[in-house]
């Protein structure tokens, strides 16, 4: 909804990957003037449409629009963003079909790297609903030793010093930089800040913190196209999991 241009970018990816795996798609560009319950009908038609096995709204939607109010009006069987309560729960259960695609991205690209998880110190700076809070979760469940920073911690660099692996998820420009990181550690920036210069830019200072980590994910080209691909993953189970 609306005309946010990052979003524009990443819904445009998401149609690409979705006609790379054969995946068939409908995007709906709703202009900003859309009321809610134009909204919430749109998502009441998909939910009982059967040729889609998954719904998705980008985020951010407009300020009149309530996103709680919209996360929970997607059919929890179709919601392959894994951002409604059931599917919350599910997660922090420990039992779950959908696993939200930027930190199933983030394990995914740990697991590829061949890095195992179990006992390791991991932090993860933020605890946003999408990504920190189901974040730790999905570490846990790798038997990580897992903490939670965000803005009000104490002494930062302490906890982020201590981390075998370290996810930033911030949303602030080189946040974390190289003398913040443990010798060996793994990084993983989920941040994308597009800068005045139309540059993307992660949270992790990338030029300092690639001196001391052992594996480091970039910006872009990193964390973004995983959650894409995650959304592919979710998106196919719906398919089995809704037939
Ligand atoms: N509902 N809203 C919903 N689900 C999501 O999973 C998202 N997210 C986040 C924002 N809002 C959402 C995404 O899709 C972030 N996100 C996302 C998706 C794709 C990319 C980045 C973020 C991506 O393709 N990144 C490319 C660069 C793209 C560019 O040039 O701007 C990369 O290489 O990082």
């Amino acid at each position: 909804m609306g005309e946010d241009p990052a979003s524009q970018v990443y819904v445009r990816n998401k149609e690409i990957a979705c006609e790379a795996c054969g995946i068939y798609s409908e995007k709906y560009a709703l202009p900003e003037e859309t009321t809610q319950e134009e909204l919430l009908s749109l998502i009441d038609t998909l939910n009982k449409k059967s040729s889609i096995s998954g719904i998705l709204v980008q985020l951010p939607v407009p300020k009149h629009i309530d996103e709680e109010t919209i996360i929970n009006a997607i059919d929890p069987k179709k919601d392959v963003d894994a951002f409604h309560p059931i599917n919350v729960g599910k997660i922090m259960v420990g039992n779950y079909d959908f696993v939200p695609c930027t930190p199933a991205g983030v394990m995914e690209l740990i697991k590829e790297s061949g890095i195992d998880v179990s006992g390791k110190e991991c932090v993860v700076v933020g605890r946003s609903n999408i990504v920190g809070k189901p974040q730790a979760m999905l570490l846990l469940h790798q038997n990580g030793t897992v903490t939670i920073c965000h803005s009000r911690t104490k002494n930062l660099a302490e906890k982020t010093r201590n981390a075998d692996i370290l996810v930033a998820a911030v949303g602030i420009p080189n946040f974390i930089k190289g003398d913040m990181i443990k010798e060996g550690a793994v990084v993983i920036d989920v941040g994308i800040n597009r800068m005045e210069n139309g540059k993307l830019c992660g949270d992790v200072e990338f030029e300092t913190a690639e001196k001391v980590a052992d594996a480091i994910t970039p910006v872009p080209g990193g964390v973004g196209p995983m959650t894409i691909a995650m959304l592919m993953r979710n998106t196919v189970k719906a398919a089995i999991v809704n037939n």
